[in-house]
């Protein structure tokens, strides 16, 4: 028997529901992974969700195999790259000059990159032994970090509920997925399983069983974007010695979200434009020249608040960890220098 073809309710633009024709999804409908992911739960959240950008994520590293002939497609169009082009495997820090030493736009920079685990379904597809057991595995390999990257996992499910609530308004822990995640599986049994470690200084931080099993970061108060790439290379470094990252030569790191796959890493800044601000022409060009993005104050579809704006990557399988870096601090320097001239 034929299985009926995904409904996408009318205005879906999302790139599963373009290169999802009724014959692929025939073919690829009773396809099962390893882990028993199917594409009727990966495209779940582009179904439910009409605005979504690309409409599917990925259960496990298998599915990316699997279900290649949809997601290969969706991975050249979403990235903007040719068949031929793949991961870009080097990440060494190096010196920057300080873009802003009168630290006058620059509000804080942040490093982050998504790491799986080999051997566990991802976050939207996971269950909850595994993902205690991943947790404490996880927690196993936080523990040998020393010096200035050494510091306290805190398991949400350890915090009253109005702690918990206390550490996402200070940024601090991370909220419960939006409704793309919580339509693809990614709340499920929340916050079981999920967690926070932070350094002394709380400028290294882990993310645990958010929408991947690992959201590494770096971050700082202030416009140091060398020294946030070399504590995120160093900290990095740590865990993989004690963690085997689920990897592909050709896609890189695995994510949850194909949006997220190559270097798996979104490197950028909070910066205050008060002059751009009134002369959007002028930055969004600039942003659009240097493969840079911008984001609203609070991330990911959220408004620009105080003429704050956050500005990163927009490149992430095909380029490297170290060319995106440089081309954040190029992009960043170009927009200083506008800011200043208005
Ligand atoms: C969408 O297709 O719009 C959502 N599934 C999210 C895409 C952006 N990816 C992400 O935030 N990791």
């Amino acid at each position: 028997m034929k299985a009926d073809p995904p409904r996408f309710p009318a205005g879906t633009t999302s790139l599963i529901k373009t290169y999802l024709t009724p014959d692929l999804f025939a073919s690829l409908a009773r396809v099962k992974t390893g882990t028993g992911f199917t594409l009727e739960a990966a495209i779940r959240s582009g179904i439910e969700n009409p605005d979504s950008s690309i409409g599917i994520y990925a259960g496990d590293s298998e599915s990316y195999t699997c279900f290649s002939r949809v997601l290969g497609p969706i991975i050249l169009d979403y990235h903007k790259i040719e068949p031929h082009q793949c991961h870009q495997e080097h990440m060494t820090p190096e010196t920057l000059a300080d873009l802003d030493p009168q630290r006058q736009y620059i509000r804080s920079t942040r490093i982050r990159v998504a790491r799986n685990l080999k051997g566990f379904p991802f976050c939207c597809h996971i269950r909850d032994n595994d993902r205690v057991r991943l947790e404490n595995h996880i927690m196993n390999a936080l523990e040998h970090l020393t010096g200035d990257l050494s510091g306290t996992y805190t398991r949400f499910s350890d915090l009253s509920p109005d702690a918990y609530d206390g550490m996402v308004e200070k940024k601090l822990a991370f909220p419960k997925g939006d409704r793309f995640q919580e339509s693809a599986g990614m709340n499920r049994d929340f916050p079981l399983g999920r967690g926070i470690f932070l350094s002394r200084d709380k400028e290294f931080r882990v993310w645990v069983n958010e929408e991947d099993h690992m959201r590494i970061m770096a971050v700082s108060p202030g416009p140091d974007l060398g020294g946030v790439f070399e504590r995120l290379c160093r900290g990095l470094d740590a865990l993989s010695s004690h963690l085997d990252f689920a990897f592909d030569d050709r896609l890189g790191f695995l994510s949850s979200c194909p949006t997220n796959i190559g270097t798996a890493m979104r490197a950028g800044v909070h910066i205050r434009l008060e002059k751009l601000e009134h002369h959007q022409d002028i930055l969004k060009d600039l942003v659009r020249r240097h493969h840079l993005q911008i984001r609203g104050t609070g991330g990911e579809k959220t408004a620009v608040e105080n003429a704050t704006f956050d500005i990163s990557n927009t490149r992430r399988l095909g380029i490297s960890a170290n060319q995106i870096v440089h081309h954040l601090h190029t992009g960043l320097s170009a927009i200083i220098t506008a800011e200043k001239s208005l």
